[in-house]
This record gives C-alpha cells, structure tokens and sequence, in this order.
C-alpha cells in the first residue's frame, strides 16, 4: 500500500516527525506513544492513504484492459477472469500465496511468537493482512486480549448449537450459530440508525474482531457437544488466541497442538479472493449485509466438498484405503487405489487446484511441521507415499490441470495425530481461520466504498446469437 504525497503529507500533520518514511514514521508512532497504536487506531490512519493509492491506479490505469473474456471462461467457473480485488494476499500459480507479499516461511519467521513457541501468532497476521504491516509483540499481545474480552456468545447462540441434532453436520451448526450473530452486528444497528456511509468501516472492523473472537467459542461448543464431554473452559484473557481454541477443544494443555493450531490459521487465513469462501464473504458483503451474513455465507461455501471440505474427505479416503490394502501398502496396491477412485468417477481428495500449478506450500508447511513433531507417524508416512505416486497418476489420467497436493492433503493427518480424529469437524478448523482473510477484505471493502457486485450473465442461446457471424 503506497501513500502518495499529499496523503503523506496529511497525515503528518497531526505528527510531529517530517520527511520520514512511512515505516519510519510507523515505528516512531509506537515509541513515542505511551500504549502501542491499536490496529484500529492504525487502520483508520491507513484509510486516507489507500483512497489516494486507489484514486492514483485508477486515473492511471483506470481505462486498460486485461485481456479478452472467452466464452470458455464463461462455461468454466470463470477461471482466470480478472474481476475481483483482493489485498490481503494473492495467489502465484507457480509459488502459492503471499499475505500482503510475504510468503509463508517469510512470515513464519517475521511474525510475532507466543513465549516458547516457533509458529507465527494468528493475531500478527490478521494485522498484517489488514495493514500491509508486521506488527510489535505488544501490539499481537493487545489483539488476543482484545478478541479473548468479545469472545463470550449471547446465550441465545448457545442454545442454538445445542439444540442442533447430533446429526447435523458441524459446518451446518457452524454457519447457523455465525449467521445468528448478526443478531447483535453493530454494522446492521448503525445502517438501520442512518449512519453515513463514510463511516461504515467503523461497525464492521467491529463486527469483524467480535466475529473472529467468537469463533473459538463456537467450534469449541460444536466440537465438545458432538464428540466431547464436560463443561468448556472460560477463555484464558491471558493467552493468545489458538491457545484458546486449544483449550476449548480439550488440547490446551499440548503444547505442540497448540503450536499446530497457530500455524493452521495462519496459512488457512487467506487465498486471495477468488476461491469460493472468500469470493462469497465479498459478494454477499457487496449488498451491506454485515460480516456475520457475509462470513455465514463464505462458511456454506467452504462446507463443498471441492473446497474446505476436502479435508474431511481426505482422512475418510485414506482410512478407505486402509481398510482395503493394510497399514503398510505397496505401492502398488496404492496406485491401484488411487486409479480406482479415478475410474469410479471420483476426485482424488487433496489434490489439484483451480490456480496453483505446482505443490501448495501450504501443504510444505504442513509437511515441514510434521518432520518436526511427528516424523514417524505411519498416516504421515501414507501421506508421504501417496504424494510420490498420486501427481503421475494424475497426469496419466490426463484431466487435472494441477496433479500436486493442496492444503486439505495434510491437514487431517496432523490433527488425527494428536487425537483430534473426528474427521467431520476438520472443515469447521477451516472455516476458524477463513474467517481472518474474509473479514480483513470485508473492513477495507467498506472503508473503500466498494460497490455492490453485479456481474454479466449470458443464456446459452444469447451467446449462440451473439457469436454466430463472427469467427
Ligand atoms: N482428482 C481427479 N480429477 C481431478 C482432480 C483430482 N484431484 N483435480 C481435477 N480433476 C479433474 C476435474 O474434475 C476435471 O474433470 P472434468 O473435466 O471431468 O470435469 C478436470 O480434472 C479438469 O479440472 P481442473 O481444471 O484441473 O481443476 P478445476 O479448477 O476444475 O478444479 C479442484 C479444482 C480443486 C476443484 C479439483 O482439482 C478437485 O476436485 N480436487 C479435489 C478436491 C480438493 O482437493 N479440493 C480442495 C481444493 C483446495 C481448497 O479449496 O480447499
């Protein structure tokens, strides 16, 4: 996010250092205050800036064209089609995501750390995706405060969940309970008071932190009333978020679950703003629907079995597999597997994706914490195996575009190795850390003024007309 320099320039006037970078400017703001800035306190100073970024991109390149729109695109679930914008990260087909330009390792490593711990704080990244910036130990400590204080659920939510039969699937109770949020959206109550529309970021950064910070709460009342037992514990206010959700899934007391949930959020946040979660929080958000209906729709897209889902169905694919060839397959009887989920007509779990175009690193990084923590795990070494023979299977079937693993090829085994092995609740860990991405993009999109989306469609016939004497 550049600032131009009149926008610099009118910033600096309520500061006092002159003729400073940006990030000079920044680090000084945090020592000369006496509490570290909030996010929101910094966000709202970026508002100004990046209405002047946008305005400057636009009256540059406001009038050019990416390239034309095929007919293809518009039969194939518009793959390619540049139509959204997303800042929080984007997507190379060749390398994998970036948050706010930094690659996963980059942020493992930059990224603010719980006392003891090597994975990066959730927290630290939702700053960063919101602000382009990496934020101080004091200023992540600040965020899992905040968020433990706005944690707690009305009470009419958690009757909800518990009503939910035993049989509904945990996405379902998930997107219910969120969508019931909106019982209380500070966003929806200002619009219905007429609040003006230059204000509309305020209400939803609000909804959007009570929103992540009552996300723990809700999958750990799923999780306990599905497959637990006992009372949930309070949320600790001293401790980070993925502690908290440790600790109400019963695991707090791993230390090495709890590092896994860290780096779990953390690389599940975002994936640019394409894919359907994130497409569907943006549109649905596009009609001022507050982040609860925006977030509650992003979490029905994420229960498809080709997106968020996939996670369950892999763990139920290799358990499958288990059951038919043993423990310890040749590779033989695992590609004798793997070619007959293709021939009955089925997706190999796990692997392929509509952008990438080489192995996700998302799946490295899964892959990398399990060397660490759990190298001889006889599921991470069926992982392993599947992943030498799955691509050119793949690639001699000829259809995927992508034969190489995605992020839902690694997840499971990690979680089942620490005992969290009810595998249809895999998705909901997903939907947790979504959350972060979508509510990032949902505060800029009203801070901007974005507009509502309404895109082109076409019937079949129409473009039968439309094409019929051109070549
Ligand atoms: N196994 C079998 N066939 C596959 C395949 C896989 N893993 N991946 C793609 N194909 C097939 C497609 O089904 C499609 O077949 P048809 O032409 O018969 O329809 C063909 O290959 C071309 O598909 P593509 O262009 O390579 O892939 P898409 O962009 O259409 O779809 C995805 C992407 C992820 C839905 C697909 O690769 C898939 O179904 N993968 C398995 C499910 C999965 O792991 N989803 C999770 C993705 C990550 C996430 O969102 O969480």
């Amino acid at each position: 996010m550049r600032a131009t320099a009149p926008a610099r320039a009118a910033l600096f006037k309520t500061r006092p250092p002159l003729n400073i970078s940006r990030a000079a400017f920044a680090l000084g703001a945090r020592s000369y205050a006496s509490k570290p800035q909030t996010l929101k306190e910094r966000f709202a100073e970026l508002i100004p800036l990046e209405h002047e970024n946008v305005k400057a991109i636009r009256k540059e390149h406001g009038h050019k064209a990416f390239g034309p729109v095929t007919v293809d695109q518009v039969y194939g679930g518009m793959r390619g089609l540049p139509a959204l914008l997303w800042d929080g990260s984007v997507l190379d087909a060749e390398e994998g995501i970036r948050f706010r330009g930094k690659t996963i390792p980059e942020c493992q490593e930059l990224l603010p750390k719980a006392p003891g711990g090597s994975e990066p704080l959730p927290e630290g990244l939702f700053w960063l995706l919101l602000t382009g910036e990496v934020p101080t130990v004091e200023q992540v400590q600040a965020l899992s405060a905040d968020w433990a204080a706005r944690a707690a659920l009305p009470s009419f939510v958690e009757e909800l969940i518990d009503a939910c039969p035993s049989t509904l699937h945990p996405m379902s109770q998930f997107s219910i309970a969120v969508t019931a949020l909106n019982h209380d959206s500070a966003f929806a109550k200002a619009y219905q008071d007429g609040v003006h529309k230059k204000e509309y970021w305020e209400p939803t950064f609000e909804d959007s932190m009570d929103l992540i910070a009552k996300l723990p709460n809700i999958a750990g009342r799923i999780y306990r009333n599905l497959f637990g037992s006992g009372k949930l514990p309070a949320i600790d206010p001293t401790k980070d978020y993925s502690y908290n959700l440790s600790n109400l899934l019963g695991f707090g007391d791993n230390q090495a679950f709890v590092e896994l949930m860290r780096l779990y959020i953390t690389i599940h946040s975002d994936h640019e703003g394409g894919n359907v979660s994130a497409h569907t929080g943006k549109l649905v958000g596009s009609a001022l629907s507050d982040p609860f209906l925006a977030f509650g729709a992003s979490l029905n897209g994420l229960a498809g079995p080709l997106h968020g889902l996939a996670n369950q169905e892999v763990l139920i694919w290799l358990q499958r597999m288990i059951k038919q060839v043993g423990e310890n397959p040749s590779d033989d009887a695992v590609k004798e597997y793997i070619w007959s989920t293709l021939k009955g007509g089925q997706v190999v779990p796990g692997y392929g994706h509509a952008v990438l175009r080489k192995t996700d690193p998302r799946y490295t990084a899964q892959r990398e914490f399990a060397l660490k923590h759990l190298p001889n795990d006889p599921l991470f070494k069926l992982v392993g195996q599947i992943y030498k023979l799955v691509p050119d299977i793949l690639l001699a079937a000829g259809k995927a575009k992508n034969p190489w693993p995605n992020v839902d090829a690694h997840s499971g085994v990690l979680l089942t190795y620490y005992g969290l092995d009810q595998m249809k609740f895999y998705t909901v860990l997903f939907g947790v850390s979504r959350a972060f991405g979508v509510a990032a993009q949902l505060i800029w999109d009203r801070a901007l003024g974005a507009p509502l989306e309404r895109p082109k469609s076409y019937s079949s016939e129409h473009l039968k007309k439309m094409f019929a004497n051109r070549s």
